[in-house]
């Protein structure tokens, strides 16, 4: 039976811009109020004179001169710079500012990603055709977010993800850094490992104890030798050092089921035959589901007779799962009152009620 498969999409232009705030609370406090422009602004809990038990959740890039950064204790941040304005986080404020942000973003992209309060990547629209275009549209964002909402933020512009990722965070704050396609090896090699998005400090650790410690080194290390440390993250790694890296951009939005269906070449009440179709498109379905990194709680079953008659039963079921095992016994249940009937001309299988799977961070952090 020829399962189609119409919502295959084609391969995406490589030119990928992330965009990422700079000091994104500390930057919105200083916008509500003026005068603390140019002052170390610590946004975080109350240092309560020095014996405060909270940490910094981040600081104006003044206050970063002190040493001081996201994640320390708000008691060092204080016997750093005590005479830091010292400010509690107003999330409700940043929220607000973010979705503005956000709408900005989403009006130079043809494919949008956000990936946390104040980033996210853009495929740019059709009128974007090189770097050079690129970059230009690169400042039109940020021109744009410091117009309407008043605040700075880095852009990094690669042939994929991970270097436009890295390329944001390169010349911070108020940064624009465009990365050829050519030059990636060259921009990445300098770089400590620990540049690499996932690559936290248990790894760069141990990657220390193996003699590397720049991305040079980690792309010409022997991978077998980086499988044996780490496991399948080791190829991962390399790849990345070596600035290879074939995630889309994933627009979350609007994603409401992954479906698939197939038309019989001939009508047929053969069980086996029919099932056979269904466990084709399960795994079909499932396949887009881990790519989409989406979970499920809703299988839906489409079933069109040979006059044309159709219906669709759905099953909920408790937990958000992706187990192709619940997908296939779900369609099994569902199929049961069908068989027997008509003649069979066109079977469906879904999945909705989707989540996305929160994974964000974990990559490189379960090694043996
Ligand atoms: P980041 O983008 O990591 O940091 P930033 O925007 O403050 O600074 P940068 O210029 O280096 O991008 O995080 C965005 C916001 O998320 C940050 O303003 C505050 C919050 N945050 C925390 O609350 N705790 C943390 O440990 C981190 C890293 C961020
Ligand atoms: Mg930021």
């Amino acid at each position: 039976m020829p399962i189609s498969n119409p919502k295959k999409s084609n391969p995406e232009r490589r030119i990928i811009l992330h965009v990422d705030m700079d000091s994104f609370f500390a930057s919105v406090e200083v916008r509500e109020r003026h005068e603390l422009k140019g002052l170390p602004v610590v946004v975080g809990s109350d240092p309560k004179g020095g014996s405060g038990r909270g940490v910094v959740s981040t600081c104006s890039y003044e206050a970063r001169k002190y040493g001081i950064h996201s994640a320390m204790p708000i008691s060092q941040a204080y016997k750093l710079c005590p005479d830091a304005v010292f400010l509690p986080v107003n999330m409700k404020l940043y929220a607000g500012v973010s979705a503005g942000v956000m709408e900005v973003l989403k009006g130079f992209a043809e494919k949008f990603q956000q990936v946390s309060v104040d980033e996210a990547y853009l495929v740019p629209g059709p009128e974007v055709r090189n770097f050079e275009e690129a970059a230009l549209c690169a400042l039109r964002i940020k021109d744009e977010v410091h117009r309407q909402e008043g605040i700075s933020c880095s852009v990094g512009v690669g042939p994929n993800k991970l270097i436009a990722k890295i390329a944001s965070g390169f010349q911070k704050p108020d940064g624009l850094t465009v990365v050829r396609p050519g030059d990636a090896r060259e921009f990445l090699f300098p770089l400590k490992v620990s540049k690499i998005p996932g690559i936290g400090e248990k790894t760069t650790e141990a990657l220390k104890e193996m003699g590397i410690s720049r991305v040079e080194e980690l792309a010409n290390c022997d991978v077998q030798l980086l499988s044996e440390r780490f496991g399948k993250m080791g190829l991962r790694m390399k790849q990345m050092a070596n600035g290879l890296d074939f995630e889309e951009v994933r627009e979350r939005e609007g994603v409401k089921s992954i479906s698939r269906h197939g038309t019989f070449e001939e009508d047929t009440n053969d069980p086996v035959k029919i099932t056979g179709s269904l466990e084709m498109l399960a795994e079909s379905v499932h396949s887009s589901l881990l790519k989409h990194r989406f979970l499920f709680k809703t299988v839906t079953l489409i079933v069109r007779f040979e006059d044309f008659s159709t219906y669709t039963r759905s099953k909920t079921v408790p937990i958000w799962t992706s187990d192709i095992f619940v997908i296939k016994r779900t369609a099994m249940q569902l199929l049961s009152e069908f068989i027997g009937r008509q003649k069979f001309r066109l079977v469906g299988l879904g999945v909705a009620k989707l989540r996305e799977r929160d994974e964000r961070q974990t990559l490189i952090t379960d090694f043996p």
